[in-house]
């Protein structure tokens, strides 16, 4: 997929937030990321976002788990802080990540919903869209909040949302992804080979960077966390989002040919590749 001059993501769109750190800055400088998601079963994923965000110079990332009976603390990163998904709120947030392994149950539905309602940049992935999809009031809700909303889609997730399969959304993703940008006065990022994203205002650019040992589980998850910690980081909506889009293809392209991957590349190696680059940008 080549796309034509003007329309491929490059650093001109987001080169304005790549400021060194001040000095006498401190971590409340940084921004404070939550996700929420981790149900029964995906952990995983809401643990990934959260690493993703503290290896993108987040200050302080929590992590809102919807399973009960999840983890106090993460043993492979205890920077991160877990509460169970009702004690989220409390946290000093400056942005919010819902949908990693969230699960649908109907009291994450409950959690959404306030997220939607509430004043935080957004970020909509995953269990988050598919509770979207099956429930207007929600998508009402979010077509008319005043806070940002950036949805990170997998062509599946897209199809729900639209009310179609997948065969077509794929047969015209830029379609699909300004349809979806519009209808939830969103930014989108319609993901896979060429993820393209797309603006409320009907702009859209194709991501090129990416290959498909990024086909595995849990890259979504850490593209969330990503996006997140941009967010957070007072990164605009439209920034954070082509910037993680990119720096998250980018990340795993330096990593084929150093023996990781195409082949069993994993989530987490591409996010410890993305603050790699993310340092050297
Ligand atoms: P098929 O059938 O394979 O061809 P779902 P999910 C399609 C969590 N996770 N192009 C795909 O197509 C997530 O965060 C937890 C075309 C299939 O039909 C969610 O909360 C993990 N088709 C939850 O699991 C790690 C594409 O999408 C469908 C496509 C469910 O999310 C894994 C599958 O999508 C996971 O992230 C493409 N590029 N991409 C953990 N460690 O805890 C996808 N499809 O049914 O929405 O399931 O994406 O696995
Ligand atoms: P998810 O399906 O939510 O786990 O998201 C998968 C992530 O990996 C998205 O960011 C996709 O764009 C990326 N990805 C998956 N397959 C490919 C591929 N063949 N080429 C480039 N990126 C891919
Ligand atoms: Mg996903």
């Amino acid at each position: 997929l080549v796309p034509a001059d003007g329309w491929s993501i490059g650093r001109e769109h987001f080169a304005a937030h790549l400021q060194p750190r001040r000095r006498n800055s401190h971590k409340g400088s940084y921004g404070s990321a939550g996700i929420l998601g981790g149900a029964a079963g995906m952990v995983g994923a809401a643990l990934l976002a959260g690493r993703a965000a503290l290896l993108l110079g987040c200050g302080r990332v929590f992590v809102g788990l919807a399973d009960r009976h999840g983890p106090a603390f993460d043993l492979q990163q205890a920077e991160l802080m877990l509460r169970p998904a009702a004690a989220l709120e409390a946290a000093p947030l400056t942005a919010l990540a819902v949908g990693p392994g969230l699960g649908q149950a109907p009291e994450v539905r409950e959690f959404l919903s306030r997220a939607i309602t509430g004043p935080l940049p957004l970020v909509l992935d995953a269990d988050a869209l598919n509770l979207l999809a099956a429930d207007p009031t929600l998508a009402q809700a979010l077509a008319t909040r005043q806070a940002p909303r950036l949805l990170t889609p997998h062509p599946a997730e897209a199809a729900r949302l639209l009310g179609t399969e997948v065969a077509p959304v794929q047969a015209d993703r830029i379609g699909a992804a300004t349809q979806l940008a519009e209808q939830f006065g969103a930014w989108v990022a319609l993901k896979g080979a060429g993820t393209v994203v797309a603006a409320p205002d009907g702009r859209w650019w194709i991501n090129t960077s990416g290959n498909p040992g990024q086909a595995a589980a849990g890259q979504g998850d850490v593209l969330t966390g990503m996006t997140v910690a941009l967010l957070a980081q007072g990164w605009e909506p439209g920034a954070a989002l082509l910037g993680a889009v990119h720096l998250h293809g980018a990340a795993a392209d330096t990593l084929p040919g150093t023996g990781v991957g195409p082949i069993g590349l994993t989530a987490s190696e591409t996010a410890v590749a993305a603050r790699a680059l993310f340092n050297a940008w």
